[in-house]
């Protein structure tokens, strides 16, 4: 099956799979994962019915941040493999009929990048203007803004006394989108994997581009307001979508960080003219204290609803938005918002069905479809990842924080959490490589395999497949609106979807024991079909308003009257 091109809006009925490519498939014995794993594993993901990939970044790279630090854009890392097995993968995707999107970085460059290379120490470098370099301010850094990695995000350039702007790790170094040589060789950059035949991108931190150019102190935070969904950010977009998305057709979604509404469906607006569609994050901060990320603290299931509600009825007929739980920067949902023990296999699919059943196209990340779970990391030195070891330098030798105290919060939200290997079967390290891999495997890898899921036709795998095709099969899915009918219950979140020919109704139970609730009277005495469980239930019932859940129970009813 080929790609059909004609079809624009294809990613509308689609279920997308996110890979990260250092966790997914060794094919060696490099302890870290490669393109040519990847290839392995197409025929797997065709099984699950997914349409396209999203390839977290490929590209050369020190691998400060795993790849998110690009040092070359027209390269890829030698430790994923060469440009041969990326044109390899590609179109052996598209030969299965699977698109590939692509991760583009353009916010910053890694410092080894030549064009910073190329400004560090020397103010009259072609490439100096291409960041953003400001003088001290009162003997110190030019603002106190933060980096999202802690710290202040201003790094000192001995040589020539001035600071420059990184909103993440200093070794990202901040483009600065103002000077119109950067956005010409971002049209470059997206323009040489378009015409490679890549299907799409997904814009790394994209509403973060523009900064407000007084470069102003935060008196009451740590700086975003300045530089978030900032002031010329929809012209730059308007700029890269005319000069390349529209030209190649290609699928875009924006990575939107700490963004609004009004913002996200200008992005994603029905016009074309910016991005296909948004991640925005807000439902994943329901378990932080205060916005507050590095504190341990259980999920507001109520405030959970009350986003999903904003977020779906404020982009219906206005934008669209990517459904997702999980991502390579976020803990394993089934840990997080359900059971990974006793109902781990019941708790995976009703997440996945109250998410799968909304308006916005899903994103699976690997390892969501067979109910992986957190690894439970117990040692400081099984952690990797910039951000927690950062995190823990900080709020342990500055902030004094006990040890254990901070084991508990990085076991409930690092990033190493979602980064832990793919677990393929029960041999050694899970089947991911041949040799000790550079994080280490969850322990319950021997009962929590894809080889194990799909040998079972009840296992969360098959589950994930089923949600999928529903959303090919039930144009209500897609097109529906939306309504919370129960926001305020404490454990049941139901919700209706309608369009002219279709009603559909999602109950699902967040909690370990059965609870009752009651709907709205209309839906007494309603022929239904029931179209998924992760429970028996009858094909064909009759409904009532009022309803009886099982622990972590979901339904999802299509109404035939
Ligand atoms: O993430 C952006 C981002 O702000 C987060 O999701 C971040 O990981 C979180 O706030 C930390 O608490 C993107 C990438 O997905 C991430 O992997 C990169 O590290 C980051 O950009 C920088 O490129």
């Amino acid at each position: 099956m080929m790609i059909q091109k004609k079809d624009a809006l294809w990613w509308k009925t689609a279920t997308i799979y996110q890979i990260y490519p250092k966790s997914f498939c060794d094919s060696g014995a490099q302890g870290s994962g490669d393109i040519k794993g990847i290839i392995s594993k197409l025929d797997y993901l065709k099984t699950l019915g997914i349409e396209a990939i999203w390839l977290t970044p490929v590209y050369e790279s020190p691998m400060i941040d795993n790849g998110y630090d690009i040092s070359d854009y027209y390269a890829i890392n030698p430790e994923f493999g060469t440009m041969e097995d990326f044109e390899r993968l590609l179109s052996e995707a598209h030969q299965r009929g699977i698109r590939i999107i692509m991760d583009i970085v353009v916010n910053h460059t890694s410092t080894a990048h030549a064009w910073f290379q190329s400004a560090l120490g020397d103010k009259t470098s072609p490439y100096r203007d291409y960041y953003i370099w400001k003088d001290p301010v009162n003997g110190g850094t030019p603002t106190n803004w933060q980096s999202k990695f802690g710290g202040n995000a201003w790094e000192m350039d001995e040589a020539t006394s001035q600071y420059y702007l990184h909103l993440f790790a200093k070794e990202q170094a901040d483009l600065n989108w103002e000077n119109p040589q950067v956005r010409d060789e971002v049209k470059k950059v997206i323009s040489y994997w378009a015409e490679k035949g890549v299907d799409g991108f997904r814009l790394d931190v994209i509403n973060l581009i523009s900064k407000q150019q007084d470069f102003l102190n935060d008196e009451i935070g740590d700086g975003r307001r300045f530089y978030t969904d900032g002031p010329r950010v929809h012209e730059y977009l308007q700029e890269i979508s005319e000069a390349v998305f529209q030209k190649y057709g290609s699928v875009t979604v924006g990575e939107m960080s700490s963004t609004t509404l009004e913002h996200c469906q200008q992005y994603s607006s029905t016009d074309n003219k910016e991005l296909s569609m948004v991640f925005n994050f807000h439902h994943l901060k329901v378990d932080y204290t205060n916005g507050d990320k590095w504190t341990k603290a259980p999920f507001d299931f109520v405030q959970l609803k009350s986003i999903f509600n904003h977020w779906q009825t404020g982009l219906n007929g206005k934008g669209w938005g990517a459904l997702f739980w999980c991502n390579h920067d976020q803990p394993r949902v089934v840990s997080r918002l359900g059971d990974d023990k006793q109902y781990r296999v019941e708790s995976a699919k009703m997440l996945a069905a109250s998410l799968h059943m909304m308006q916005g196209t899903p994103y699976i990340y690997q390892g969501e479809e067979i109910g992986m779970t957190n690894p439970h990391y117990t040692d400081i030195s099984q952690y990797q990842d910039v951000e927690s070891t950062n995190m823990y330098d900080i709020m342990v030798s500055q902030q004094g924080v006990e040890h254990l105290d901070m084991m508990a919060i990085l076991a409930q939200k690092s990033r190493d959490n979602s980064r832990a290997p793919m677990q393929w079967n029960s041999e050694p390290y899970a089947g991911f490589s041949q040799t000790q891999p550079w994080l280490d495997v969850a322990n319950n890898y021997p009962e929590i395999n894809a080889e194990q899921a799909l040998e079972h036709k009840d296992s969360v795998f098959y589950f994930y497949k089923s949600l999928i095709e529903l959303r090919k099969q039930v144009p209500v899915i897609t097109d529906g609106s939306y309504q919370d009918l129960l926001p305020e219950h404490s454990s049941i979140f139901a919700y209706v979807r309608e369009n002219e020919g279709q009603t559909l109704l999602c109950i699902n139970n967040y909690y370990g024991e059965e609870t009752e609730c009651v709907l709205p009277e209309r839906f007494e005495m309603m022929k239904a079909k029931s179209l998924l469980s992760n429970y028996q239930v009858s094909e064909s019932l009759v409904t009532s308003h009022h309803q009886v859940l099982r622990p972590y129970e979901t339904r999802i009813l299509l109404i035939e009257d």
